[in-house]
């Protein structure tokens, strides 16, 4: 009995896992283990024998299974230590930098530019950038025949074999989104229209393509002077400075009459844009009081109504701003690009808050 016990506590200190320790209970006391058949044997001893053998093997059987649920329990004790100390984390360090995203200067610049518009009450009005050729150019004053429908290298869209109607286009500009905004809430009317605009050009200075603002504002009396006011305004407040020359062109579009395109006074020195100063003048916009044809197209009596529009190449005034060289590297998602010409995410441009810091 005394060999029993001391070889299989000696076992049981020795085993070094659970696999370990249900082995030495099998060998023990299982079916077919030592200890289970010596309590077999039992049977076959003599009354005055057993009375001495039975307690004494029950006595071990007890013993055995404590050591055993005791050196399982160190085991999981000892297992769960380990786990543990491999699991450790120093929450005291500091958070790793993270690599984060940048805004891309065609949404900064759009940004800046509502901002601004936004501060002289002017709403930010959407619509779609396949439309039919009625409201990209008909109701713009641009006919069949006009030359301008020719120039605007327009994307056509596929026709179903059969339809003869017109085809849908891409929009050449955001000009239509005007029509439509007209025709929906009327006059009087203060928007800008900012998006994606398509034409089939291609090289250093065109992609096919591109973004545009342009700017609407239809009263009873609204005039050339208040155009030049609200121009020289946004130009003043977008290239932060406290002072700008604008030099109206007298110029030609369908949709407007008069028209004019606008530059500013700025200076060249070094490679890098000064405006407000110097002897060169660069041409940034063009505008013009909206044709009566263009209002009447749109459901605005042009005896009551009156007013002007501008349009000007969002992605041409993001370059001149942030001396950015090349126009194509907009669209490439070079990643080193971006991080060098992007904006942080939470610097939302406001006036208040500074456009572009
Ligand atoms: C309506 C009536 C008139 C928008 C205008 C321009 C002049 C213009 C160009 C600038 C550079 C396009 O991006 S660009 O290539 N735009 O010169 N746009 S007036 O006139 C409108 C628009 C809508 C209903």
């Amino acid at each position: 009995m005394d060999d029993l016990k001391s070889k299989y506590l000696g076992l049981i200190a020795a085993a070094a896992d659970e696999a370990a320790i249900e082995d030495v209970r099998l060998g023990a006391l299982g079916k077919k283990g030592e200890i289970s058949l010596k309590m077999r044997e039992l049977g076959g001893m003599s009354p005055e024998e057993r009375q001495v053998a039975g307690p004494a093997l029950n006595a071990l059987k007890d013993e055995i299974n404590s050591a055993l649920a005791a050196k399982k329990a160190a085991l999981a004790d000892t297992a769960l230590d380990e786990r543990l100390r491999g699991e450790w984390l120093d929450v005291t360090l500091p958070a790793r930098g993270r690599r984060t995203g940048t805004i891309h200067p065609i949404s900064q610049v759009t940004e800046e530019v509502t901002a601004i518009f936004a501060d002289m009450g002017f709403a930010v009005a959407e619509g779609p950038q396949i439309d039919s050729d009625w409201y990209n150019f008909d109701a713009l004053n641009i006919p069949g025949h006009h030359p301008a429908r020719a120039e605007m290298d327009t994307f056509y869209m596929h026709r179903a074999e059969g339809d003869n109607r017109p085809p849908h286009v891409l929009r050449t500009h955001t000009s239509p989104v005007q029509i439509r905004t007209m025709e929906k809430h009327g006059a009087p009317i203060r928007i800008i229209a900012p998006g994606r605009v398509y034409r089939a050009d291609y090289d250093q200075t065109h992609t096919p393509m591109f973004h545009q603002v342009e700017g609407l504002a239809i009263d009873r009396d609204i005039s050339m002077a208040n155009l030049k006011w609200c121009l020289e305004e946004f130009v003043k407040a977008y290239f932060e400075v406290d002072h700008v020359d604008l030099r109206f062109r007298a110029s030609h579009f369908p949709f407007t009459e008069p028209s004019a395109e606008v530059d500013i006074r700025c200076s060249w020195e070094g490679g890098t844009l000064k405006v407000g100063e110097g002897d060169d003048w660069l041409e940034i916009l063009g505008s013009g009081m909206v044709h009566p044809k263009v209002l009447q197209n749109a459901g605005v009596d042009p005896n009551e109504w009156q007013g002007f529009a501008f349009g000007m190449g969002i992605d041409r005034i993001a370059m001149l701003k942030y001396g950015i060289p090349d126009l194509r590297a907009f669209f490439d998602s070079d990643l080193r690009w971006l991080r060098h010409y992007g904006f942080a995410a939470l610097d939302v441009p406001t006036l208040h808050g500074g456009l572009s810091k």
